[in-house]
């Protein structure tokens, strides 16, 4: 009964962004799960990489070059999922960038490639599949939300402004779509140890002081920890969640304090 409702078997699972970091982590355990898994990337040498990665690990992965932002890619790409294997049944909009510069600084060029990437291209992904999940009556849709949906932090306007808008987003298609039993959710992970964050990360890094003195877990989150989420989201088992966000952050949204000995404040 429970390996039932989380059974992915005879699905189909698209993961932009899924070369490598959480989108490769959230691949795997829907591979794992059962699920035919398809990856795409902006580079072949990255798609090359993670191909025999997933191999390595038994996954037989189906991997294209497009690029979310570019409409006529995405529907070339799915056209060619859907003749291959079928509809998407499981879409995973991970595909993500961050430009950490403060507002009179940032060129509108860039605040808006990130709203185009981070916003807009969950929204093209989206459009492309959610008529055939419509049509079948079934289908999940999970888009990588953050922390900057319900935070501000200096220097992540536009990044702030497109997971902001993303959850919202999320509820709107929730809206619209759930009534065809679709299920769109998003994702908030804290702050996870990828490439996004590695030039924070370092040991000695001002940000890596504040995520483990904020953090109630203390320790910065893993790959592994936001794709148990995803396989969650993307099964049976939450067949009756909707236009939720789901926080995979340690507790850092839940604390306003300090957590080590050194700074608290009683
Ligand atoms: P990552 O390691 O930088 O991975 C992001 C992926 O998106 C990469 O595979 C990247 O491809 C791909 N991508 C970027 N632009 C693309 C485009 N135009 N078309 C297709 N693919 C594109 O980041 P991550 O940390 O795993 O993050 C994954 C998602 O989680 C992102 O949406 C991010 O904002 C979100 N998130 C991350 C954290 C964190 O702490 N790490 C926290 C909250 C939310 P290339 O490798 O070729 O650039
Ligand atoms: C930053 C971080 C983030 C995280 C994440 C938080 O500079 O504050 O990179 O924004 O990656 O999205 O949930």
């Amino acid at each position: 009964m429970i390996n039932e409702l989380f059974n992915l078997n005879g699905k189909i699972a698209l993961i932009t962004g899924g070369t490598h970091g959480i989108g490769m982590a959230i691949a795997k355990v829907l591979a794992k799960a059962g699920a035919k898994i398809v990856v795409n990337d902006i580079s072949d040498e990255k798609l090359a990489q993670c191909k025999e990665e997933y191999n390595k690990e038994g996954i037989d992965v189906f991997t294209q070059n497009f690029d979310v932002t570019n409409e006529i890619q995405v529907d070339k790409a799915i056209s060619e999922i859907e003749e291959k294997f079928g509809a998407v049944d499981i879409l995973v909009n991970n595909a993500g960038i961050i430009k950490r510069i403060p507002i009179l600084d940032m060129p509108i060029s860039d605040f808006k490639q990130v709203i185009e990437i981070d916003l807009v291209a969950p929204l093209i992904m989206a459009k492309r599949v959610a008529p055939k999940m419509i049509e079948k009556r079934a289908g999940k849709i999970i888009n990588m939300c953050s922390m900057m949906s319900v935070y501000g932090r200096n220097s992540v306007s536009a990044y702030a402004s497109a997971k902001g808008g993303l959850k919202l987003l999320t509820a709107n298609m929730t809206c619209e779509w759930a009534k065809y039993n679709l299920q769109i959710n998003g994702i908030g992970p804290g702050y996870i140890a990828t490439s996004q964050t590695a030039a924070i990360r370092e040991n000695g890094h001002p940000f890596n002081k504040l995520v483990m003195t904020r953090t109630p877990a203390a320790r910065w989150g893993q790959p592994e920890d936001v794709a148990n989420a995803a396989l969650f989201l993307a099964s049976k088992a939450s067949d009756f969640v909707n236009g939720h966000v789901l926080f995979v952050d340690g507790g850092i949204l839940a604390n306003f304090g300090y957590v080590d000995g050194e700074n608290d404040i009683i």
